[in-house]
């Protein structure tokens, strides 16, 4: 995925720049840029599809210096990789913009430019900005300001960068829907889509917010807000470690991971909505032209993915009318499949390099045309340099950041969410969602990072009735549509870290078997958001209860179920219902982590299991 890069200091930046992207590399891309202001006092540019290494060697050979720059690595959503494509993009030769983003008006703003006379040299929608920001700085000579006025007039999502040959004091910096962060050093300042790609030069970090407008010297960062008000944003210093590799406040990753689902799911959300669509083109420059020829959708992963592909069935057919298979990979890979034709092959996994995942996507790349091939291939996974990633046509990263526990847990949230979007991207382009479905659950996605936060905040409810399970040796998990594959990851999550038995079921299989199993020994978790399967469910839980059950119910506070003998319920805020799973998965996680806490198991590297599955 992109990432920006951009300096002004008194020493030349072109070292720190390129240090920056390679420390962004991990996020995948196809094409790398650099703009300078060099000491001839002109910009000058550089730009190589590829590898930073390629844009690394052309500069050894051939280099460029100056004291202010921008850089990029391109992810390419308009407009193929080429280097014509590749950031930074100029205008008039006085003006040099990095673009991570989406811009959703680029072809009226084209129009618009041509017709006043400039002359576009990419095909993406970056180079739109370029221009509008040159025809502003006519009438609006300061840099800043000129760039106030053009954002007001961009639809869509965008982190950007600005340098200016007039004003080559500065960099120019504003952010809406990608982040942006404003590294501090010692007469010198920096910018950076990830404080990552400048934790070789600084520990300092301011980070901007959705609106802000940034104008960066060597010696002074002025912020103002999307009103056009000056801030002041907070100066974070960095603790080595802090991220990854250390548990922070928490007794383990996996609790440290549980709680970092709001923020990282608000990440993967970035650069991704539109004002009341989702961004197709977050999936790939040729995203729009496949997805309109989707007939069906051949899901394939293993584990935890595998439910996350679960849940996305329900959304495809249910939201999108599309039809949805799902498979566990290792199943796949050796069966003889029957494909329909126009079906789009989807591999999820956090990793990317889940061999029996891998293995199913090499099988159906190589099918041959008599035995019916899939239209296209997409990858929703976690590393962006993953074979997954290289050898799917498209990509789709989830932002999750390293997951250091086994059991993984914000891996999974992030892939309901970028399933969530394909369901939403998909739909769009056929035309088959409901009127206002993408507009409401757009916004429902945005106000999402909240809501996981309330659900957080029952930890300490939920650490409670982890007691009830300490003892126990077998559990059921129930749930009814798009909630049973939230029960089976439940379940799943339970046996990998606490070892105690769990199975999940579908509540209305109850009678057709498990309910034998079920006695006081045996308790049932069961969720239960306020939708049109409650009542049904209702009736299921009674017949726990009738056999002594105990019954533990995550239930949406208006769902008028209460706390009686025998059955614990645990209030959830409302939330629409498609996005429920996502939301239910948090206390489930939570009761997992807690009993195992209690049973004093390895929470972080339970026995036998292994974090990248990377053998059959
Ligand atoms: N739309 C721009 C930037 C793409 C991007 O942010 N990718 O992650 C382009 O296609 O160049």
């Amino acid at each position: 995925m992109c990432g920006i890069v951009g300096a002004v200091a008194e020493r030349n930046v072109t070292a720190i720049l390129l240090e920056g992207l390679k420390r962004l590399e991990y996020r995948g891309y196809d094409s790398a840029g650099v703009a300078l202001f060099s000491n001839a006092g002109v910009l000058e540019r550089r730009r190589r599809v590829g590898k930073v290494n390629e844009l690394e060697q052309s500069l050894a050979g051939d280099p460029l210096a100056g004291r202010l720059g921008i850089a990029h690595v391109r992810w390419a959503t308009h407009g193929a990789p080429t280097e014509q494509n590749a950031h930074p993009h100029f205008s008039n030769g006085e003006l040099a913009v990095v673009h991570n983003g989406i811009i959703e008006n680029h072809e009226s703003l084209r129009e618009r430019l041509q017709g006043l006379g400039y002359v576009f040299t990419s095909d993406t929608d970056t180079e739109v900005i370029a221009h509008l920001l040159h025809h502003k700085l006519r009438d609006i000579p300061d840099l800043a300001a000129a760039l106030k006025a053009t954002v007001k007039e961009l639809h869509g999502a965008y982190g950007l960068a600005v340098i200016s040959a007039k004003q080559p004091d500065r960099l120019v910096a504003a952010r809406s829907g990608s982040p942006l962060v404003v590294g501090l050093g010692l007469g010198e300042n920096f910018l950076a889509s990830d404080q990552l790609a400048l934790r070789q030069v600084t520990d300092r970090f301011m980070y901007l917010e959705e609106g802000d407008i940034a104008e960066i010297r060597r010696d002074s960062v002025q912020i103002w807000t999307a009103a056009g008000l000056p801030v002041e944003r907070e100066v974070v210093q960095y603790r080595e470690g802090a991220e990854a590799a250390d548990k922070g406040e928490f007794r383990h990753f996996m609790l440290k991971e549980i709680h970092e689902q709001p923020k990282v799911v608000q990440r993967t959300l970035e650069g991704r909505l539109g004002q009341e669509q989702v961004l197709v083109q977050a999936f790939g420059p040729q995203a729009a032209e496949l997805f309109a020829k989707v007939r069906n959708v051949q899901i394939v992963a293993c584990g935890t993915s595998y439910h996350a592909g679960m849940v996305a069935r329900y959304w495809l057919e249910g939201l999108a009318g599309i039809p949805c298979q799902v498979e566990v990979a290792s199943e796949f890979r050796y069966r003889k499949v029957v494909v329909q034709p126009d079906t789009l092959f989807v591999s999820i996994s956090q990793s990317g390099e889940t061999a029996d995942t891998l293995a199913a996507l090499r099988n159906a790349k190589l099918r041959s045309p008599k035995e019916g091939g899939f239209l296209a291939s997409l990858a929703i996974c976690n590393v962006g340099i993953s074979s997954l990633v290289r050898e799917s046509d498209l990509t789709l990263l989830t932002q999750a950041g390293p997951e250091i526990g086994v059991a993984s847990t914000k891996a999974f949230t992030t892939q309901l969410v970028a399933l969530m979007l394909l369901t939403l991207s998909v739909g769009q382009v056929q035309g088959s969602l409901e009127p206002g479905v993408e507009a409401e659950l757009v916004e429902e996605l945005r106000r999402l990072p909240t809501r996981l936060g309330e659900a957080l905040a029952m930890d300490s409810t939920v650490e409670k009735v982890a007691e009830l399970f300490a003892e126990k040796s077998h559990t059921l998990f129930l749930g009814r549509g798009a909630q049973f594959p939230v029960a089976m990851e439940g379940a799943l999550k339970l046996k990998e870290i606490s070892y105690i038995h769990a199975e999940a079921y579908p509540a209305g299989e109850l009678k057709h078997g498990p309910l034998a199993l079920v006695d006081s020994d045996m308790p049932v978790v069961t969720v239960a958001p306020n939708n049109e399967l409650l009542e049904k469910l209702k009736s299921n839980l009674q017949e726990v209860r009738a056999r002594g059950g105990e019954l533990i119910v995550f239930a949406d506070e208006q769902a008028g179920l209460n706390d009686g003998t025998g059955t614990h319920v645990i209030s959830m805020p409302h939330i629409v219902d498609a996005l429920a799973p996502i939301l239910y998965t948090i206390p489930l996680q939570l009761l997992s982590y807690y009993v195992a806490v209690l049973k004093g198991t390895d929470v972080d590297q339970p026995r036998n299991l292994a974090k990248s599955v990377t053998v059959e």
